[in-house]
């Protein structure tokens, strides 16, 4: 990349991290952002002291184009926006943050893609890798761009990467050593326009996998599985909790096993009473990370080991408080109906639940279903409430409140929940018409919840 001239565009998360990349090793970088009111100045600040960048917000004009050698684009941006197609007419290739950090990886990796237990899966991977090795990193949509650690990587570090299709629309060469699709529900439809296109997408992980790579698929996840002649050259080895293979990693009798061939000898792993992340959900995430630390190398006792201690991650189902016997999830990350449903099921009393944000153009019938005689009130904010309300309604649900923020709608729930009620945000929509991430409103809602008085402590 020395002395290549590169636009790299969008300045959140990954923009950095691959202007960081670029920069350390000789590029010129032209670091671009549509949005004109960020300040200039305060971008800088992250370079200080670097000569070869300069920051363009608003408009490429034909001079930042001139000469331009590549673009490397930032997942939140889609591949079909005017400026790209302009770039991609000028004869740039386009490269996705993540294939730019595979230019430089040297490591051995593990990508995980799938709609829902992305995180899950690499958080519970990266922990196994790091009890085998002290070289290991956990990168990716997680929220830890792969470009910030690429460089420093050498042949014995263990890469756990969260891929999402954002970051597969522009890979080239992206070639992890096992990949995995965890599970296919229609999802950024507003994005890929068809589910077919989505899952396009995320198989595309698998589209430099040679005979020598693994890739991972559910089972038990049928449009995962009606896809299967997608892998084109990788080993396929999937995993089940319902079926006994003949081969892969499978549950039989409340255990799980890996078996690696038909005439291969049956290895047990662990008891599925060891696993403390609950819900039948954690356990495919939990099969997936066995299969994929596996064929990895890594051994069978240093997996179980590892598993039986996790605890789970942040805004997943994440018990927060209990307050006059309510409890409190926070399930941020549940941003879509399919992962909704997932933690809706796994509330074990009558539940409020707060849900709606970002358009992402789903739709909410499986997802209301699932609220019969569970859902006391359903309290809705963001930009979907409209829509999300008219489809409860339509399927007969009406104990519906409108929240003009998440802070009224946790007062809200404060005041109408019954002791041994649980109270739930889990939105079924991303966050990004009223917070920055998913992670910002989960933890302003554990801030929110913190806030309220409990009764019982001034007994
Ligand atoms: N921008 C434009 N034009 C656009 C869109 C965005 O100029 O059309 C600019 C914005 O003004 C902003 C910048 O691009 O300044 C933001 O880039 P980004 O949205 O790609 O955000 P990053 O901070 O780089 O974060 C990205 C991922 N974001 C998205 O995919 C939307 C993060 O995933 C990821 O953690 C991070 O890279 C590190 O790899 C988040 C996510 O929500 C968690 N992912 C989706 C999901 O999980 O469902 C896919």
């Amino acid at each position: 990349m020395k002395d290549k001239k590169v636009i790299v565009a969008g300045a959140g998360k990954s923009g950095f991290s691959s202007s960081g990349l670029l920069l350390r090793n000789g590029a010129r970088v032209i670091l671009f952002d549509e949005n004109d009111k960020l300040d200039k100045e305060e971008l800088l600040k992250g370079f200080s002291g670097v000569k070869n960048i300069r920051v363009v917000l608003g408009k490429l004009t034909a001079r930042e184009l001139k000469d331009a050698d590549l673009m490397v684009i930032s997942p939140g941006i889609p591949v079909d926006s005017e400026f790209v197609l302009k770039v991609k007419e000028h004869g740039i290739p386009v490269w996705s943050e993540i294939e730019l950090a595979y230019y430089f990886n040297k490591g051995k990796i593990a990508a995980i893609t799938g709609t829902n237990g992305k995180t899950t899966t690499t958080t519970l991977v990266g922990e196994i890798f790091k009890a085998h090795s002290d070289n290991s990193v956990v990168v990716g949509n997680i929220g830890i761009p792969f470009a910030q650690f690429a460089d420093s990587t050498d042949e014995e570090t263990f890469v756990a990467a969260e891929i999402s299709s954002f970051q597969l629309e522009t890979i080239h060469d992206f070639r992890p050593r096992v990949s995995a699709i965890l599970n296919l529900t229609p999802d950024h439809l507003n994005r890929h326009y068809t589910f077919d296109n989505y899952a396009r997408a995320k198989f595309d992980i698998t589209k430099n996998q040679t005979e020598e790579d693994v890739c991972i698929l559910n089972y038990d996840d049928p449009e995962t599985m009606n896809r299967r002649d997608w892998v084109s050259k990788a080993r396929v080895v999937c995993f089940s909790r319902t079926t006994v293979l003949p081969s892969g990693v499978y549950v039989k009798n409340g255990a799980i096993y890996v078996k690696d061939k038909e005439d291969s000898e049956e290895i047990f792993v662990i008891d599925l009473k060891d696993i403390k992340i609950l819900g039948d959900h954690n356990v495919e995430n939990v099969l997936a990370a066995v299969a994929v630390t596996y064929y990895m190398g890594i051994p069978v006792e240093t997996i179980a080991k590892v598993i039986s201690e996790f605890m789970g991650v942040e805004h997943r189902i994440e018990f927060v408080r209990k307050i006059g016997g309510v409890s409190y999830y926070n399930d941020s990350k549940g941003t879509n109906p399919d992962a909704a449903i997932k933690a809706l099921k796994a509330m074990k009393s009558t539940t409020l639940l707060i849900g709606g944000g970002y358009d992402k153009k789903s739709t909410y019938d499986e997802w209301v279903d699932e609220f019969k005689a569970k859902v006391r009130y359903l309290v809705l904010i963001g930009e979907t409430a409209e829509d999300i309300a008219k489809c409860a309604k339509n399927h007969g649900f009406n104990n519906i409140v409108f929240m003009d923020t998440l802070r009224d709608a946790v007062m809200f729930c404060n005041e109408h929940a019954m002791p041994q009620d649980s109270v739930l945000l889990s939105p079924a929509c991303a966050s990004w018409d009223m917070f920055k991430s998913y992670e910002e409103r989960g933890k302003l809602f554990k801030q929110y919840v913190n806030e309220i008085e409990d009764p019982e402590s001034d007994k």
